[in-house]
This record gives structure tokens, sequence and C-alpha cells, in this order.
């Protein structure tokens, strides 16, 4: 039995979690607040840097989510997440790796900004934007007119890329600027697993309203 330790709004969950129910695994969630429980000892045994996500299989535990995603591909190949081509192995190893690497730095002043929680100078969002809609542009460019990043078939790229997806629009970076990337990014967010895994206006407000509160303790 798979345990998967997760909390819904974090994207380094999500893919994880977005990666199980494309490949229609049952699993149990085991769902974290990181408040404190990460630090538990129960958990810092499974994962000594107290994050998530974890999976344990079997009294294996994997943590990492871009390991988790390649463990869950070598033991349940079937439907497959991978790209079979070589320049399709390329294109989807170069967007996890993009999105990790360029997009998510690029974001951050962005992301808090749109939680409320920012206190970025203008120039510096002006900075940010233009990283990530080079981002954007490199995303754009690698789909080309296909319906996903390696061709017909939903790979690891899309999940990783895409779980961003449904953020871009209200982190103030126009999708209709690029339309390939637009339809792209509906037509990932209206599968199950997108839909599924997306946070609540609940989920959300919890987070702002924690974020708020640490930044003003912080602040004292
Ligand atoms: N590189 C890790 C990052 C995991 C990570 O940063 N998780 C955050 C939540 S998004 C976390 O667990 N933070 C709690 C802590 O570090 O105490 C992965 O991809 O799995």
């Amino acid at each position: 039995m798979l345990t998967f330790y997760h909390l819904p709004l974090s994207i380094n969950s999500r893919r994880v979690w977005v990666a199980l129910l494309e490949k229609n695994l049952s699993f149990k969630a085991q769902v974290m607040t990181l408040s404190g429980d990460q630090f538990a000892p129960e958990f810092m045994a499974l994962n000594p840097f107290h994050h998530i996500p974890v999976l344990v299989d079997d009294g294996l535990a994997v943590i990492e989510s871009f390991a988790i995603l390649d463990y869950l591909e070598a033991k349940h190949p079937t439907p497959s997440l991978l790209a079979t081509t070589p320049a399709g192995i390329a294109t989807m190893r170069m967007v996890q790796m993009v999105t990790v690497n360029e997009l998510v730095p690029a974001i951050n002043p962005l992301f808090k900004k749109m939680m409320g929680f920012g206190n970025d100078p203008d120039d510096a969002l002006e900075q940010a934007q233009q990283k990530a809609e080079v981002v954007l542009r490199f995303y754009a460019d690698q789909l080309g007119d296909g319906p996903f990043f390696g061709g017909e078939q939903i790979t690891l790229a899309d999940v990783v890329a895409g779980t961003y997806a449904p953020w871009f629009e209200g982190l103030g970076l126009p999708m209709a600027h690029y339309p390939t990337l637009q339809a792209w990014a509906a037509r990932l967010m209206a599968r199950p697993a997108w839909q599924t895994t997306q946070p609540t206006e609940a989920d959300l407000a919890a987070f702002r309203d924690r974020m708020q509160q640490r930044m003003a303790t912080q602040g004292q």
C-alpha cells in the first residue's frame, strides 16, 4: 500500500498527487499541516529534511518529488508518463528542470504579492515578471503545435509545469499572450487529476492568513 504524506496546497506535493491520479494508483493520503508536524520524530524518520512530499511503499520511504515521480514510473509503468523518443525525453527533462530552476525562483515575488504578503519593490516585481515570461516563451516553443510537451500523450513535463498553470493568470502573467500555452493549460485543467487537486478558496484563504500572521510575527 502506498502512503502519501502531503499538503494539498504544496505544488511540490501536487505534482506527485497528479501523477498518482493520472496513473490510477490507490494510495492512503496522510495530510500534513506543516505547522510543526513535520518535525515529529516519526516524520523525521521518513524525511530527515522535514519536507513533504514523502511516499512510503511497503516500508520504503521515498523523498524528493522528482525521485517519487521516477519511482512511480519504474514501479507502475502503465499508463506511462514518460516520453519515448530521445528528443521527447530531452524536452521532458528540460521542462521539468526549467520549471524548478527558472520558473519557481522567478515567480516567488509575484506569488507573495498575489497572496498579499509580499513587500518587493515595483522594479523587483517587474524583473520577476520578465524572467517568468522568458520561461513561458520557452514552454510555448517546446510545446509547438502539439497538445502536450511530449506530443500526443501527457508526460511528466506536463505534470511538473502544468501544476503551475492554474496560477499564471493570478500571478499577472496573461496567458492570452501565449495562445498555444493557454490551450495547453485549459486542456490540463479540465483533466480529473487537475480538478481533484485544485486547492479550494478556503484552503487558499487559510494559507494566506497563516502566512500573513507569520510575516507579522517576523516583523515584530
Ligand atoms: N525539493 C523538494 C522540496 C520539498 C519542499 O520544499 N517541501 C516544503 C513544502 S512545499 C516543505 O515540506 N516545507 C516544510 C519544511 O521544510 O519544514 C521536493 O521537490 O520534494
